[in-house]
C-alpha cells in the first residue's frame, strides 16, 4: 500500500502534522547584525507554512556558537521577540515549526564573537569560513566541565527561549561536524575523562544537552538530528559506530519528538557504519520516528517510506527553489530546479 505523504501524522499526543513533509534546516545568514530575524525572513517562512514542520535554519544558543556570518540567535529578548513574527506568521497559516538549536563548536570563528573557541579537544579543523575566506580557522580550547556544564545549561535556556518565542518545539543540531557531533567522533574527541575515549563516555555531552533541553520543554517537544558517519567538517573513524550504537538505544528510551538525520545525500554509504547509509544505519540501531533527508524527491521519498526505511521526510534545497513546494508536488506540477545562485536571496 502506498503511504499518502501529504495526509496527517501525529508525532505523538501533542503534535500533529498536516502532512509527512518537513522543511529541513536550511542556515541563509540573512539575519540582521544583531542576529535578529528580519521581515523578509517572517515572509520567507510563512511562504512555506503548509509543509508539515519547518525545522528553522540552525539558530546559535550564544554568541561563541558562531562560525557564519549573520546566523540568527535565541538568547537575547530582541531575538526572542524576531523569532515570534515568525512562528506567528507561520501559525496563522495553520503551519508549525521547530526552532534548530545550534552550537558549531570548533567551527566557530573568534571574528564573530571575540573569544574562545571551544571544542571537546584542542584539534582544529582545516580551511576557512564559507562566504568569508579571508577568516582561518584556529586551533579550538578544549573545554573544561565547567565550560561543558555552562553549554548544556545555554542549551536549555535556548529551548525555553524557543518556546517562548512561539516554536512549537526544538531540534537540538547533533549533526554536520558541530559541536554535539564533535563529542561523538575521535577525529575530534581524544579526552581522556568522562566525555571521551569509550562510547559511553562520548555519547554523554549529547544525552546530557537532550536530558536538559527535555526536562526544559517536555521530551514531546525535543528532537534531534545526528550524522553517525562523518562527512562535513570532519573525517570518519573505525570506532564511530561503536558510539553510535551505544548512543541510538539511549535515547529510544527518551521519547523524543523524532530523530533525523544529518546527510546531504542518502546514497552515500560509510565504510565505518558496515557499508550502510545513514539512515539505513540509524532506523536499524532506532526504533522511534525517524526522519530521513539528502537528494530525494517527493516520488523516491514516497517509495523509502512506502518501504520503512524511516517515518518523515525533510526537503531541503527544493523548497530553496519552491516556496510552494507542498502545492506543486499536490498538483503534480513541475518544480523549479535547485541552483546556489538562489542563496543570494530570501524567495
Ligand atoms: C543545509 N543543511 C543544514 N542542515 C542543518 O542541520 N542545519 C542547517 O542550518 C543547514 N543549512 C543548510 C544550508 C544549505 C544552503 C543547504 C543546501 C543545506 C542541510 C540540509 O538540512 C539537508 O540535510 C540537505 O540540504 C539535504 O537535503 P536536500 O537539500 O537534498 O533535500
Ligand atoms: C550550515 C552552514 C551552511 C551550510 C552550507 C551548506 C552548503 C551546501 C553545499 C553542499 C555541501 C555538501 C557537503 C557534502 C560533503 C560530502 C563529502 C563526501
Amino acid at each position: 500500500m502506498t503511504t499518502d505523504l501529504l495526509s496527517p501524522f501525529k508525532l505523538n499526543d501533542s503534535i500533529e502534522l498536516q502532512n509527512r513533509v518537513l522543511m529541513a534546516p536550511l542556515t541563509r545568514c540573512m539575519s540582521d547584525d544583531n542576529l535578529v530575524p528580519t521581515q523578509a525572513m517572517v515572509d520567507y517562512y510563512a511562504r512555506r507554512a503548509d509543509a508539515g514542520l519547518i525545522i528553522s535554519e540552525a539558530t546559535i544558543i550564544r554568541p561563541d556558537a558562531q562560525g557564519y556570518p549573520n546566523t540568527p540567535g535565541l538568547f537575547t529578548s530582541e531575538q526572542i521577540q524576531g523569532w515570534k513574527k515568525v512562528t506567528d506568521a507561520v501559525h496563522a497559516k495553520g503551519g508549525k515549526m521547530f526552532a534548530q538549536l545550534w552550537h558549531v563548536g570548533r567551527v566557530a570563528h573568534p571574528h564573530f564573537f571575540g573569544g574562545d573557541v571551544l571544542a571537546p579537544s584542542a584539534i582544529g579543523v582545516e580551511g576557512s569560513v564559507p562566504r568569508m575566506r579571508e577568516l582561518t580557522y584556529v586551533t579550538p580550547k578544549a573545554v573544561t566541565i565547567e565550560d561543558i556544564q555552562g553549554l548544556i545549561a545555554d542549551y536549555a535556556k535556548a529551548a525555553e527561549n524557543a518556546i517562548e518565542a512561539g516554536f512549537d518545539g526544538v531540534e537540538i543540531h547533533g549533526a554536520n561536524g558541530y559541536l554535539i557531533d564533535q563529542f561523538l567522533h575521535f577525529a575530534a574527541n581524544q579526552r581522556e575523562d568522562q566525555y571521551g575515549q569509550t562510547p559511553e563516555n562520548m555519547s554523554r555531552f549529547a544525552l546530557e544537552v537532550v536530558d536538559a533541553v527535555v526536562a526544559a520543554i517536555g521530551a514531546d517537544k525535543t528532537a534531534l538530528r545526528l550524522s553517525p558517519g562523518a562527512y562535513f567538517n570532519m573525517t570518519e573513524s573505525d570506532g564511530d559506530k561503536a558510539v553510535f550504537d551505544y548512543l541510538l538505544p539511549a535515547l529510544e528510551t527518551r521519547n523524543l519528538a523524532y530523530l533525523h538525520v544529518g546527510i546531504f545525500d542518502d546514497s552515500m554509504r560509510f565504510a565505518s557504519l558496515g557499508d550502510k547509509s545513514a539512515s539505513e544505519y540509524m532506523r536499524g540501531a532506532y526504533k522511534g520516528t525517524l526522519v530521513g533527508v539528502g537528494s530525494y524527491s517527493f516520488e523516491t521519498a514516497n517509495q523509502a517510506i512506502d518501504n520503512n526505511q524511516f517515518d518523515l521526510i525533510a526537503i531541503g534545497r527544493p523548497f530553496i527553489a519552491n516556496p510552494d513546494y507542498i502545492s506543486k508536488v499536490k498538483n503534480g506540477e513541475a518544480l523549479t530546479p535547485y541552483s546556489d545562485e538562489m542563496l543570494a536571496e530570501l524567495i
